[in-house]
């Protein structure tokens, strides 16, 4: 079902808890319990299909009893919005990236920050313990209950003017980001103009050239069909903060402790699910890409670009909390070949 924007309005209306918890638990029948979730991309993508996954193993564990109902493809609104919503309970689940959860809680700018991964592998290997269930336990203030978190792959730049290999190449760009600060001002230590901007409204904003390019992963880039607009593709890879599921805390404190169990191994279980689509997806949007004639480069020296973070670092990362965060999982990093960028900043 397509929102209209009446009821977009609706939703993203400060107050809106109360009506959308009626409007999307509709369809419940007696002691069935349909968890409602939102996603910003389409119904094919991993991480939606990951959450279908977890919704069918909870219903095949409860014998129908808990499912979930996800709405994908930024049907309920931006992510924003609709993380609004679920801090009111106003919808039980959401799968958002991490970018618009940095202005609301500082432990979640720690795998957010650029050049802070050599590799996926170290990504994994930090999140999947116990620093990444201190992030996840950090949303427990602000109306959440962190689930777990996906792959996202690795964030370049893209635009439609020219690649870029050195960081001189983005001075005057007009980029997108996620609404956060944290990518605000990463945009404009590169010397390129930030402008934050909800994903469903990027691909217009790039045809019309309000904005001459934006970042991302391969693909959501190949998914959103932003390289029809913005045909030059620059390895940069300078983040890979990943995308996680969170549950609304009015819904979660709902569910019985056996439930809740229900849920978090549930959870836990979609995420090597989510990681075999992610990496096949990876792999065909590199295909589909390189066969729609984008241009993609490498960028020479990425120290250049991380050279740039220090600032970045400087202004985001300030307790003695996050600190220390970031002095284990950068302890956590190991020289081997799995390194795929140098030089974070020193
Ligand atoms: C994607 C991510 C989305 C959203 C999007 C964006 O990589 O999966 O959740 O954050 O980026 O740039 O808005």
């Amino acid at each position: 079902m397509k929102v209209n924007l009446t009821r977009r309005a609706v939703f993203t209306g400060a107050a809106a808890g109360i009506g959308i918890t009626a409007f999307l638990t509709g369809c419940e029948g007696e002691g069935r319990r349909v968890l409602t979730s939102s996603d910003t991309h389409p119904s094919d993508y991993p991480t939606v299909q990951a959450v279908n996954e977890m919704g069918r193993q909870l219903a095949a564990r409860t014998d129908g009893r808990i499912s979930i109902h996800v709405y994908a493809g930024g049907q309920l609104g931006a992510e924003r919005d609709t993380l609004e919503i679920t801090t009111f309970g106003g919808l039980d689940m959401n799968r958002v990236n991490l970018a618009p959860l940095t202005a609301i809680e500082p432990m979640t700018v720690i795998p957010s920050l650029p050049f802070l991964f050599r590799s996926t592998a170290h990504m994994r290997r930090a999140l999947d313990g116990e620093i990444g269930q201190q992030i996840l336990d950090s949303l427990r203030p602000h109306g959440m209950v962190g689930l777990c978190f996906y792959d996202s792959g690795e964030r370049s730049f893209y635009n439609t003017k020219r690649p870029i290999g050195v960081p001189a190449d983005m001075n005057g760009l007009k980029i997108r980001v996620q609404n956060s600060d944290l990518y605000v001002a990463m945009v404009k230590a590169l010397g390129a103009d930030a402008t934050p901007m909800d994903m469903g409204e990027v691909y217009q904003a790039l045809v019309q050239g309000v904005i001459d390019g934006a970042e991302n992963n391969q693909p959501s880039y190949y998914t959103g069909r932003h390289f029809e607009a913005a045909p030059y593709y620059s390895l940069t890879r300078h983040v890979m903060a990943p995308e996680i599921l969170v549950m609304s805390t009015a819904r979660w404190e709902k569910l019985s402790p056996a439930d809740r169990t229900l849920v978090q191994e549930t959870a836990r279980q979609s995420v090597p699910f989510m990681r075999g689509l992610w990496d096949k997806r990876v792999d065909e949007a590199m295909t589909k890409l390189a066969e729609a004639g984008v241009k993609i480069n490498e960028v020479g020296d990425v120290s250049a670009f991380s050279d740039l973070m220090r600032p970045v670092w400087d202004r985001f990362v300030t307790s003695p909390a996050q600190k220390r965060l970031v002095s284990q999982i950068e302890a956590m990093a190991d020289s081997g070949a799995e390194n795929v960028t140098e030089g974070m900043p020193g």
